[in-house]
């Protein structure tokens, strides 16, 4: 649904200061509005008939009706990491929560900024074991920034403008705000929606300290073999295109994360591919050999750095840029923590390098660049690509980078060996494009990942890269697909098996295969017939061009490419678990 301009501005009136007896799901509804939300998904339940109800009578924003309240979440979660704003969903109490608990779980170890409204039992029937009654501020506390009970409906408004605050400043994340069923009934007077939101005890630091970034500056200058590390926080942070800059002025070498991948273009030469447990050589050998590390956004996860005993084995300065303190010297020792936006930062850091007198050594930088051309050299990520027999699933992968990487296009992706593989080979070299679930790796995500951003950006591309496993985890949302029409692209890279647990199997548990067969699988493309979509069937690599080609023609329609691969391909190179990051299998031959 297209929101017109004099829509918008109808919305945005609803701040003014007349004061109107409204019902808390008004309320609610008109600080949605003034937040200037878009989509918010959702599932109605007897908690939430009287929000639902507000809803009926607005046109401003449009509702998204999920088949499980997990791919509400998911879907509003893909929407805030494509597009930086804050996702919305809505559920009933009880049931509808808990289904809810993944999304917002996964959300919060992504970082994610999210609000989530809850329905719960009216006031005087909490603690009675009610219907549908779960404690939802206790189970959602340990995975989410912050959540509310409003017990009041004249406090509505200031809480959702504190949830909204609390949701997309400092380090983002999901806030919960529980609204008992009375609540969202009540009548009060609505004096317009708050301007500013102050709170005493939360005040995100925005600015880093000028003597802590002058200290990085001058131990970055001197570095012989720097390396600049960066993670989601500089996509959250909106810092892509300061990175770019440092990154050109000083010619330093530069990794992502999983979660950063897109903050620094990937085809650039200085780019030296993701780090970690399925990093590339280069890139895990210049993190353990580096001798100034600057990490930006990054939180030294335990994919990222291995064995920790390992990694502190060689010397190096770190110098840490994070806006949550409580992330800085958590993994890791760190000698120059600097608390602050990656934006502000980096920006003033630019700034210096620029003022400076002192540059860095060509000789030695030229030096380090070719120890890492060495490592580069051996090519970590070639894989049998001209196999005429079975259809490898990087050729997939890569296929479908070839053929979008010049257009607006989306990669989401669920969870396992081709969420890896999706890393690996698609180059992104653009911000918020590469969509996936890291922190917590939740299986399920992909098809509503895609249905939340295809709805915020319907003239793009939007693929998921799932497996047969996963895309199983909410694979009733391909009828909110036909229904919103947000037409999507799965690409399943069906290897008939949890392929990662399958992995792990193979090397840590000497083949014992335990329950990772997928036996019994589903006809894909029936199926996907059957919710009113397009299926295909691709079992010889000479099918695989034209089949993404086909799909990709299909524009107004939903198409699930069922692509049967090489069921004992893995995922290369490999750190095991307990292993440093340089102590790296590169292929079988290393089995
Ligand atoms: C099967 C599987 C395999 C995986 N393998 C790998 C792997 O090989 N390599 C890998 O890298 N990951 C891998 N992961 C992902 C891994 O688990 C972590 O999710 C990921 O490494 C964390 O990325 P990050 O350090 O960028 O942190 P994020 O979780 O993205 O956290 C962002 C950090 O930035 C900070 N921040 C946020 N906003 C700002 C701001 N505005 N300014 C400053 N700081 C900010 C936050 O406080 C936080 O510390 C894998 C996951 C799965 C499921
Ligand atoms: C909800 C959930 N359950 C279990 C896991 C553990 N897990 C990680 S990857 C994986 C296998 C995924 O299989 P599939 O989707 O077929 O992808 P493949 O690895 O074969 O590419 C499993 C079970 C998980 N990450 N999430
Ligand atoms: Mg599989």
């Amino acid at each position: 649904m297209e929101i017109s301009k004099a829509e918008l501005a109808s919305a945005a009136a609803a701040t003014g200061s007349q004061t109107q007896e409204l019902m808390g799901s008004e309320v609610l509804v008109k600080a949605l509005q003034a937040e200037g939300v878009k989509y918010i998904w959702g599932y109605p339940g007897g908690a939430v008939l009287y929000i639902y109800d507000a809803l009926y009578k607005q046109d401003t924003m449009q509702h998204v009706l999920v088949r499980h309240e997990q791919a509400a979440v998911h879907a509003a979660d893909g929407y805030a990491r494509a597009t930086g704003d804050v996702g919305v969903a809505l559920v009933t109490s009880g049931p509808g929560l808990t289904n809810a608990v993944t999304g917002i779980a996964t959300a919060y170890m992504d970082s994610i900024p999210m609000v989530i409204i809850a329905g719960q039992v009216p006031t005087p029937a909490i603690g009675q074991d009610a219907f549908q009654e779960c404690d939802t501020v206790g189970i959602t506390r340990p995975i989410v920034k912050h959540n509310f009970l409003v017990k009041d409906a004249k406090d509505i408004a200031l809480t959702m403008k504190k949830a909204f605050h609390i949701a997309r400043s400092g380090r983002p994340g999901p806030v919960v705000v529980d609204i008992p069923k009375d609540v969202s009934f009540k009548k009060v007077a609505y004096h317009g929606y708050p301007e500013k939101v102050e709170m005493r005890s939360y005040n995100p630091v925005k600015k880093g300290h000028g003597g802590q970034i002058r200290k990085a500056l001058q131990l970055l200058l001197g570095a012989k073999r720097p390396y600049i590390y960066t993670g989601g926080g500089v996509l959250l942070g909106n810092a892509c295109n300061e990175l770019r800059t440092l990154v050109d002025m000083l010619g330093y070498p530069v990794t992502n994360t999983l979660m950063g991948l897109g903050a620094y273009p990937a085809s650039d030469r200085k780019f030296l591919g993701m780090l970690g447990m399925h990093g590339t050589i280069e890139a895990n050998n210049a993190m353990q050999n580096c001798d100034v590390l600057l990490a930006v956004g990054a939180r030294f996860d335990d994919r990222v750095i291995g064995n920790p005993k390992h990694f502190a084995q060689n010397e190096r300065k770190i110098i840490h840029v994070d806006i949550d303190p409580s992330s800085i010297s958590k993994r890791v020792k760190v000698d120059i923590p600097i608390v602050g936006d990656v934006k502000d930062v980096l920006t003033e850091l630019i700034s210096m390098v620029r003022e400076s007198s002192t540059k860095p050594d060509a000789a030695t930088l030229a030096d380090w660049w070719k120890t890492i051309e060495g490592w580069r050299s051996r090519d970590c990520l070639k894989y049998d690509s001209d196999n005429k027999q079975v259809i490898k699933p990087q050729k997939v992968v890569e296929t479908l980078w070839n053929m979008t990487k010049d257009t607006e296009t989306y990669i989401c992706s669920d969870v396992g060996q081709h969420q890896m593989w999706a890393a690996q080979y698609y180059r992104f070299d653009e911000p918020r494009r590469w969509i996936n679930s890291g922190g917590l790796g939740t299986m399920g995500v992909g098809i509503p990942y895609a249905m939340g951003i295809k709805l915020a950006k319907p003239e793009a591309e939007v693929f998921t890269i799932t497996g047969e496993g996963s895309v199983q985890m909410c694979i009733q949302e391909l009828s909110t697909c036909l229904q919103y029409n947000t037409p999507i692209k799965i690409v399943s890279l069906n290897n008939r098996y949890l392929g990662m647990v399958r992995q792990w199997q193979e090397i840590e548990y000497s083949g014992r295969y335990s329950h990772s067969y997928m036996d019994a699988l589903p006809n894909f493309v029936k199926l996907a017939e059957a919710y009113g979509h397009v299926g295909m069937l691709i079992e010889r690599p000479e099918d695989v061009e034209p089949a993404l080609r086909e799909a990709r023609k299909l524009k107004d329609r939903t198409v699930f490419m069922d692509f049967r691969t090489d069921p004992t391909e893995n995922v290369f190179p490999m750190v095991q678990a307990g292993k440093g990051i340089t102590e790296m299998l590169l292929g079988s031959e290393d089995l």
